[in-house]
Formats: C-alpha cells, structure tokens, sequence
C-alpha cells in the first residue's frame, strides 16, 4: 500500500568498500591484510558488485524503488595523488547512466571510510592538506559527473571518529560494553593496539599510527573532516550549482533517564549540534539511525534487561529513527534524507516489522511538515561489514559469496510495495 508520494525518495544503500570487491588501493584493504589487524576477515571479492551492478539495480528497481545510494571509491578513481584514472571514471559513470537509464535517483557518496593509501601516508584525516585533496577530488566528479548527479554526500557518518574515541574512552572507564558505535568496528582490538600491528602499520602508511577515517579522532582531525566538507561542497557549486550537497552524521536517539541530562545533552552535541555551523550552508542532512541509547548520571546504559538485540547487538528499535528525525529538524533547517537505516538479522519477518515500522515514523514526520525528502534502507545487499566481516545480514538481497547468486528476501518487496497504490 503506498506510503509516500511519487516524487519521494525511497531506496536503499551501499558503500563502495562493502560490496565492489578488490579495492586494493585503499587503506582498508591494506588494514584487512595484516596479521595482527582487527578485521576478522578480508574483504575480497566481496560480493562483486563491481562486476555486477547492473543486476543489482535492476532488482531494485524491479521491487518498486526509485533511489539508489551508493558510493564512488575515492582511491579507484585517484589511485596515485594527482593522477585520475579514465577507466575507474568510466566504470562510475556506466553506473550512473544504468541509474538514470532506469529511472532510479543515485545519491553518490564521495567518501564512505575508505581512503587511498596515499592519503594516509600524508596524515590522513588529521592531516591540514587533506581539505585541499579531497576538494580536489570533488571537483573532478563534478565536473566528470555532475550533470547526471542531483544528490551528493560528501563525507558518510563524518561523526564517526569521534563517537570512536568517545566510545573508546567510555570502555577504558568501563562506563560501557561494546557494541555501542553504529559500525562495524571491533572496539576491544582497536584499542589493544600491538607491537606487531604497529610495524604493520608503519610498514603500509609509514606511520605506526595511520589517521584511517574509522580511527579515534582528535578535536583538530574533527576540524580537518568540517574543513574537507566545506571545501569539497564549494568545489561541488562551483562546477555543478544545481546538486544539492550534503554530508550524513550517524546519530543515535539519545534519550535519558532522571539524572542523565546533562550527559545526554553534552552527548548530542558531540554527535550532532557542534556541527551546526558548517552544515549551516548544505542543502540536506543525512541522518543515519539503527537504534537507541540511553544515557544515565554516569554515562550510556547498559541496553534494557530482555530487550530484543539485532546481530550487532544494538537494540531492535525501529521508532528511533523517527525521534531523531524530529530532534535534527529543529535545529537543522534543509531538507533531511534518511541516507541510513536498518537491521542486520537473520529473521527477514523481523527485517519487514522494522521497515514497516521506521518508516511510518517517517510518514507521521512528513505529516507534521518535516522536509523528509528520502529513505534508503541499509543495505541493499549483504555485505562486508567492516571489521565484523560478512557475518552481519543487513540485506534486502542476500547473496551466496562462493556463486555470487542473488536471492531477493522478501524485505525488498515489501519496501518496494511503499511507492505501490495497491
Ligand atoms: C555506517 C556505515 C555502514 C555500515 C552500517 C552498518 O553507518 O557505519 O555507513 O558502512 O555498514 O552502518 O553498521
């Protein structure tokens, strides 16, 4: 039964790392290599969407959807600083002509964690050049691509290193448990750190500390992050005026219990109201939710006793998404695309009761006058979820990774069946 108007856009995700295969000049791949690393497996292959987009696409259109968010693999198309290379351009463009071909809106994403080596063997996202590098790189796409580009993200989750280091400083204080950062990080390895893992490192980016983008990040790497969106959005005007340009923040629904406020408040500003300012000049936010935390006098709470967990262990609570889309939107006055939203499990019925659910909090958000402009679900297909590996089932598609085969769950319909009158 429809649920949004035509002119909505109601899709699903991906992120070029997660599902390409063999991007072997990122400073992911070359983290997944090392023996003493905290990726629980390798990427590979992944599920070669590279080679096989066009079924993917196609599936998604086929149920029904019309938006396809997706990322372009920063060091794919500038493997060496300076030097684009034509082929990876073409690829990405095939890509986004199959979306307009077929009636499907892409909303790229520039920078979805992964970065090329060479910018981590200059500093990385701590380092002052980066805003330069990486404003370079957006103009190029917008001058390779913007005329078939309406939407685009700059940088996913640029919140991300910091709610790491939060997170990071809460499990040294034992405030918290894993499993409270919405990725797939494997926070106790991250933070043992090793000799080996050091020289490994040092080997690959000349640093023993590389400033990868999923990394804790200082206050000054936050300013670098605010630096490359503005920089990278003046790029973006300037070549293509008519895109509408934002970034996505990951953005849990904070709530608190008696004596939490404080933390609560200090807590939201962290994850969102300090970026105010620049965001202040975008055309949209991107809000990505997946559940809830609850914060008391002394910090995020464990979650509630017998409460449903996902398979990242975060709380089945579809009705965020709608709490944090209100919150935003006071403060926040442009458009606002749901650029992330989902649960990884094994139970697609469970997948549909979140879907249904989050959703109709974005119907009701609509309702009340929210500029909500899209959703797209995470992820169209399974994937690789970062140091988690292939374990996490986020997808509307599943895939067998020893075939390749695709098999669409029943999820895809369903969402598909929002834009549908019967
Ligand atoms: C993120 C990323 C995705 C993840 C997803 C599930 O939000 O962390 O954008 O790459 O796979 O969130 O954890």
């Amino acid at each position: 039964m429809r649920r949004f108007s035509e002119e909505f856009l109601l899709g699903a995700a991906t992120a070029a790392h997660q599902v390409e295969g063999n991007n072997t000049l990122s400073d992911t791949w070359a983290q997944e290599q090392m023996p003493h690393g905290s990726y629980s497996e390798p990427s590979g292959d992944a599920v070669d969407h590279y080679h096989r987009y066009k079924e993917d696409i196609l599936l998604l259109k086929e149920a029904g959807l019309n938006a396809y968010r997706f990322s372009i693999e920063w060091a794919r198309i500038e493997p060496e600083e300076g030097e684009f290379s034509e082929e990876e351009t073409e690829h990405y463009r095939s890509v986004i002509r199959f979306c307009r071909d077929h009636g499907i809106e892409p909303i790229v994403t520039l920078h979805h964690f992964s970065s090329p080596v060479w910018l981590i063997r200059k500093g990385g996202w701590e380092a002052d050049t980066t805003p330069d590098d990486f404003a370079r790189y957006a103009a190029y796409i917008a001058e390779q691509f913007g005329d078939d580009l309406n939407y685009v993200c700059t940088i996913n989750e640029a919140n991300m290193g910091i709610q790491i280091s939060t997170v990071a400083r809460q499990i040294f204080q034992q405030m918290v448990a894993v499993g409270k950062v919405q990725v797939g990080v494997n926070m106790e390895d991250l933070m043992r750190g090793s000799p080996e893992l050091a020289r490994e490192n040092l080997e690959a980016f000349g640093t023993d500390r590389p400033a990868v983008f999923v990394s804790a990040r200082t206050t000054h790497g936050d300013e670098i992050v605010m630096k490359a969106h503005a920089a990278a959005r003046e790029s973006l005007r300037k070549a293509a005026p008519h895109i509408k340009v934002g970034w996505t923040l990951s953005l849990h629904d904070v709530q608190c219990v008696p004596g939490g406020e404080e933390k609560a408040q200090a807590e939201w500003a962290e994850e969102f109201t300090h970026y105010l300012p620049v965001m202040a000049d975008d055309d949209f936010l991107g809000v990505q939710n997946y559940s809830r935390t609850i914060i008391g006098p002394d910090g995020p709470l464990p979650n509630p006793e017998g409460a449903e967990l996902t398979q990242m262990e975060y709380e089945y609570y579809p009705q965020g998404l709608e709490n944090v889309l209100r919150r935003v939107a006071k403060d926040f006055h442009g458009d606002l695309i749901v650029t992330e939203n989902g649960i990884a499990t094994s139970d697609d019925k469970r997948r549909i009761a979140f879907l249904d659910r989050a959703t109709q909090g974005v119907k009701s958000c609509i309702e009340e006058g929210l500029p909500v402009k899209g959703y797209c679900y995470w992820s169209l297909l399974d994937n690789y979820e970062w140091q988690k590996g292939y374990g996490m089932t986020f997808g509307l598609i599943g895939v067998n990774r020893a075939t390749q085969v695709r098999t669409a769950k029943p999820s895809l319909y369903a969402l598909g069946r929002l834009l549908r009158d019967d």
